[in-house]
């Protein structure tokens, strides 16, 4: 069966972005691939600026339980946190000493994200590729679900795997890509030539999965749209009504073009109560079970303390190969 891995930084409040650019396709997914989800904690701390100890603790919890809440089922997917199994470090020092400092300079998010940290940014952020290399590498990963902006870190990845088996003999698979479709893409409902995201968005550009109907509400009827009344896709002239239609479909599973039909020739009042009665009855169940697991922490950890097990089960064997095929002495060995 085919074997997908993905993960997600506890970085921030996972928000529609999230969950329909990211998790629905995980979802979907686990119908027929064998799936491996991942909290990655590891990477969340490569960032200075968000690292705050009691928050990482609380975000990664509320992270796996998002994960739980929108139907990653833990008994057909792995569901894990990253530094529960200590392979994922381990990993990263081997292929460290494949990688080359020109290819981890030129990465895109290492640009951006170092940008005006001048010489005191972090090693970590610098290897954060690796690192990710050593998650999807570890699990003999046939595909990685990621937004366009990973293509460059899962080419990476492709390419240390490669590098170790013309090296070292064959031990890792070599992953690809696959990217959710084009309109999986959520925009800023203040600005909606960018997209949603929690660290860029302001507070009312944002809906997050946990927000409360009254002001999941108040945001859409507040989004950014045009002088125009009517209703149609046209992402360059109506990048606003665009983004909702979009989300409409998304939320709805009914085709854009429809839904435009439907809503045109009746303003943008009743449109956008449309669209967020939708979203708020999208995100219902998606709360209720949120509320039903965060009642229940033990749970919780106790399922993630499985998934870490079975998390373990591929790696140890996988970092095993790998260090052997390095000609690491194995203890016990002479
Ligand atoms: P940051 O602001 O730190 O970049 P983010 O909110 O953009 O965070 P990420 O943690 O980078 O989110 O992404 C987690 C997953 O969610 C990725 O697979 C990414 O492609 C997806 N994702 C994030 N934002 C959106 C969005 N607006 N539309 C669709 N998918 C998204
Ligand atoms: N860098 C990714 C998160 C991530 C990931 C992974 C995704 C860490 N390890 C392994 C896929 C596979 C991001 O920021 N979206």
């Amino acid at each position: 069966m085919t074997r997908v891995f993905s993960g997600m930084q506890p970085s921030g409040d996972p928000h529609l972005g999230n969950l329909l650019g990211a998790w629905v396709n995980w979802v979907r997914m686990q119908q027929d691939r064998d799936c491996v989800y991942c909290v990655v904690d590891l990477h969340a701390i490569t960032s200075p600026a968000e690292h705050e100890p009691d928050r990482l603790r609380e975000r990664t919890v509320e992270l796996a339980t998002g994960m739980l809440a929108v139907g990653v089922d833990p008994e057909r997917s792995i569901l894990f946190v990253q530094s529960h199994v200590h392979e994922h470090a381990e990993c990263t020092w081997l292929l460290n000493c494949v990688s080359g400092f020109g290819e981890l300079r030129k990465m895109p998010q290492f640009r951006e994200k170092s940008t005006g940290q001048g010489e005191s940014v972090s090693i970590g952020l610098f290897d954060y590729p690796v690192l990710q290399a050593a998650d999807i590498l570890l699990y003999h990963t046939d595909e990685v679900p990621v937004g366009e902006d990973q293509r460059h870190h899962i080419e990476l990845a492709r390419d240390l795997g490669q590098r170790f088996n013309h090296r070292f003999g064959e031990v890792f698979t070599l992953p690809k890509a696959v990217h959710p479709p084009a309109g999986a893409r959520v925009m800023d409902l203040q600005d909606p030539t960018v997209k949603m995201s929690k660290s860029a968005s302001s507070e009312k550009g944002i809906v997050y999965v946990l927000d409360e109907p009254k002001r999941i509400e108040k945001k859409i009827k507040s989004a950014v749209t045009d002088s125009a009344d009517d209703i149609r896709h046209d992402r360059v002239d109506k990048p606003g009504v665009s983004n909702l239609l979009e989300i409409f479909a998304a939320v709805t599973d009914r085709p854009v073009d429809e839904l435009a039909a439907e809503y045109d020739g009746h303003g943008y009042g009743t449109f956008k109560t449309a669209v967020a009665d939708a979203v708020i009855e999208r995100l219902r169940p998606v709360q209720e079970r949120y509320a039903q697991l965060a009642s229940d922490p033990g749970e919780v950890a106790r399922l993630l303390a499985v998934g870490a097990d079975r998390a373990r089960a591929i790696s140890t064997p996988t970092l095993e190969r790998a260090k052997q095929a390095m000609g690491l002495l194995p203890p016990g060995s002479a």
